[in-house]
């Protein structure tokens, strides 16, 4: 299997974030893909190709112009005002306030975000921006006829929506490759999200639309981040009705619930009968991940790549979540290993 990777995750490196009332270090680290991509070499995975450059019209065909213009310059205006430290937001239009866009810096960090969760850095555009290109240059591979690739992507991008940023992502990878499959003449996508995390952002995009099924395994949203989507009553809207499934799951889960849950979402995407599979690729299910409550085992994941190649469909994985930055090379490894093996 080929995988995509850009060195240009590494502009992003935020400083901290808000955890039980303390800054710490971002949990969000460069070194996640280091780990990914050290595990890919010594396993003699396949060739690590860096991306090609698409432009910004594949991720257009995602994100709003206004939101797109805003990450894009956020930065220079940020810095124009004598500031070198981090862009967080901290105030958000919630219920009671109206959602107008105000015009000033502060007042649009917290109209395009969700959380407190995604820093903006001076390198962090050109990150995001790279990350999305190589998801693209992974459908790209999928495109010419091979079986499965790998977009090694950092940041991560499951939650970010067409005008939102959040949970430390900014532009999202998997939506924006799996709206090139259709544009490029795909009928159908499946996509697998397997981050212990709710991918808000994802079922947002395509939550009214039946040709791309979104599928979610994760720690149920009455007790998890993002707490606000994941229930398993969300089951797409219009002409989507039908086309979003859901399957949160307890604190504590390990592989035998997990499995179950697996195979429930494989069997939905068999019988929609996609033309490709985008599979966003977390493996913060680990039991030893610092921010997570599932109990999956590093030999899980082998299980886990294999049941995804049993449904026999082209397959584009996409990087996403994973803290234990320790045993991250290994476990997303072993589901791209399960996978061939199979
Ligand atoms: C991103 B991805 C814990 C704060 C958790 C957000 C987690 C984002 C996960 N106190 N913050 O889905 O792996
Ligand atoms: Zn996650």
């Amino acid at each position: 299997m080929l995988t995509i990777y850009s060195d240009d995750h590494r502009l992003h490196h935020g400083r901290c974030e808000l955890i039980d009332g303390e800054l710490k270090p971002c949990f969000e680290m460069p070194a996640r893909a280091d780990h990914v991509l050290q595990r890919v070499k010594d396993q003699r995975l396949g060739e690590v190709h860096a991306p090609q450059d698409f432009g910004r019209a594949p991720i257009a065909r995602i994100h709003a112009a206004g939101y797109l213009a805003f990450l894009e310059s956020a930065w220079s205006r940020w810095a124009a005002q004598g500031h070198s430290n981090d862009l967080l937001p901290y105030t958000w239009p919630a219920r009671t306030l109206r959602s107008v866009c105000p015009d000033t810096l502060h007042g649009q960090l917290g109209y395009y975000s969700f959380d407190a969760g995604a820093p903006i850095t001076a390198g962090t555009w050109q990150a995001v921006y790279s990350s999305a290109q190589v998801a693209l240059s992974g459908q790209q591979l999928i495109a010419g006829g091979a079986r499965s690739a790998f977009a090694l992507c950092r940041p991560p991008g499951h939650h970010a929506a067409a005008d939102l940023m959040g949970g430390y992502c900014y532009l999202n990878n998997a939506a924006i490759a799996a709206q090139a499959c259709l544009d490029q003449g795909a009928t159908r996508v499946a996509i697998l999200d397997v981050d212990y995390h709710h991918g808000n952002g994802t079922q947002s995009i395509f939550y009214d639309r039946a040709d791309v099924l979104f599928t979610s395994i994760h720690g149920d949203p009455k007790f998890e981040f993002p707490f606000f989507l994941g229930h398993a009553d969300e089951t797409g809207a219009g002409a989507g009705a039908g086309y979003n499934l859901n399957l949160p799951l307890a604190a504590g889960s390990a592989w035998d619930v997990w499995g179950a849950a697996l195979d429930s979402a494989c069997q939905r995407i068999a019988a929609y009968a996609p033309d490709v599979l985008v599979v966003s690729l977390g493996v913060d299910t680990f039991k030893e991940d610092p921010i997570s409550q599932f109990k999956l085992d590093s030999p899980d994941y082998l299980r886990m790549g294999a049941r995804i190649a049993r449904l026999g469909k082209p397959t584009l994985f996409v990087m996403e979540g994973g803290y234990a930055v320790a045993e991250i090379g290994i476990n997303a490894v072993n589901v791209l290993e399960g996978f061939e093996g199979a």
